[in-house]
């Protein structure tokens, strides 16, 4: 058996932070996990090195499934994103691990490849309508199938989505959390028009996703998807805070748009509902904030009863370890939706070297053994922790809203 011997947490910030555990056996062979929980990093950097290392050294690395129990049910206190990312984190490097020492790569150990690539959704976003379809535009024009839109706000300085950086996308961007300014009726007055504009100027053969950032209630929510019907939106994401599962019943009461949700949740038990009672079409949950492979593949099979495919989150803040890990389950599991893509900085892929490609608006994993992704120690001890949080929203009262 691969007897773990030694597991280090490396924390590095190659234009970002990123958290990322490194298993280590006995015959030498490696793992990698990611376990980067945006403006949270360290928290979990501290509980993978003070409660978990300690109770993987002398374990047999091909135990995944056993370890994954032994970590969730044996914490006692259950779930939440520190330790279910940092449970991600060990899963991520042991099927890595295992890949490396059968010689294939991870989504052969899943069953092989459900589909020959993956289609991926890129992010077009500008201050106006007209900036974003511009970018939009060039997207199309380099091959992408499906295309996230976002735009400024007239009356609003700033938004969620819409990036200061024409390519890199970071909202992570302060010491201390800054703030934002949001209201409702402005921002429901210029989504539709964005998505005509987008049509007329797109046409109908690429997909259009938005993502509204969980800062509806239901019912405005069940508005804006019926204002968008007529554009045809492949989903509306994040209608509105997923607490409250039934929630999603208003919303899909009063619109056929299709439902996106699930980047924050941590486990199945966030998502059984909405599942259950088919309040969504996709699933947005991934391997680096919902448990790793193991758990991931458990929440899609709940999905696949009912006809739900998956869209894992893929932003900037899931490092490119994350990326790989996604993209062996996604060419892998039979109900596969969309994945997301935005580039990572030059100085971040140089940290991590990795396998997978982009080609023609799809990706691949790629043939490596294991993950196919690595990560370069030397390189990443040259880029210190640097504090970085998320923003606040507040109504134009003061009301403190969700971001
Ligand atoms: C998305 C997400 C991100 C999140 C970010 C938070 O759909 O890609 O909403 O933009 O805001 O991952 O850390
Ligand atoms: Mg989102």
């Amino acid at each position: 058996m691969p007897k773990i011997v030694d597991a280090r947490v490396i924390v590095t910030c190659p234009g970002r932070n990123f958290v990322t555990l490194k298993i280590i056996c006995d015959n030498g062979t490696t793992g990698v996990g990611d376990a980067t929980l945006n403006g949270r990093e360290l928290s979990v950097a501290s509980y993978l090195a003070d409660h978990v290392v300690p109770c993987l050294i002398g374990r047999d690395a091909h135990r995944i499934e056993d370890i994954w129990q032994f970590l969730y049910k044996g914490a006692y206190w259950r779930r939440g994103p520190v330790t279910m990312t940092a449970i991600a984190a060990v899963d991520m490097a042991l099927w890595d691990i295992k890949g490396k020492i059968a010689g294939l790569p991870v989504y052969q150990l899943l069953g092989g490849a459900a589909r020959e690539s993956v289609m991926v959704y890129c992010h077009a976003n500008g201050a106006t309508i007209e900036d974003t379809i511009a970018a939009a535009l060039e997207y199309q024009s380099q091959g992408f199938k499906a295309i996230r839109l976002q735009c400024g706000v007239p009356g609003l300085a700033s938004t969620y989505g819409v990036s200061k950086d024409r390519y890199f996308y970071e909202p992570a961007d302060a010491d201390l959390p800054s703030e934002s300014v949001w209201s409702t009726s402005k921002y429901l007055r210029v989504v539709p028009e964005l998505f005509g504009a987008a049509r007329e100027a797109l046409g109908w053969d690429v997909h259009l996703l938005h993502d509204i950032h969980h800062r509806l209630t239901p019912i405005e929510a069940g508005r804006l998807g019926r204002d968008l019907e007529p554009y045809r939106p492949f989903w509306l994401e994040d209608a509105t805070p997923a607490e409250n599962q039934d929630a999603f019943r208003l919303i899909r009461q009063h619109t056929t748009s299709p439902l996106a949700v699930g980047e924050v949740f941590n486990s199945i038990w966030d998502a059984k509902g909405l599942i259950e009672n088919q309040l969504i079409d996709y699933i947005r949950a991934t391997v680096v904030h919902a448990g790793g492979i193991t758990h991931l593949r458990r929440i899609a099979a709940l999905a696949d009863l009912y006809q739900i495919r998956t869209g894992c989150h893929g932003a900037t803040d899931l490092s490119p370890v994350c990326m790989a890990a996604a993209l062996h389950f996604d060419l892998s599991v039979p109900n596969f939706g969309i994945q997301e893509y935005m580039r990572h900085t030059d100085e971040t892929d140089a940290v991590f070297p990795h396998s997978y490609r982009l080609e023609n608006g799809t990706m691949h994993p790629g043939e490596a053994p294991g993950l196919g992704v690595d990560i370069d120690e030397e390189l990443a001890a040259g880029y210190d922790y640097k504090r970085a949080f998320l923003p606040v929203n507040r109504l134009e009262d003061g009301t403190l809203w969700s971001w």
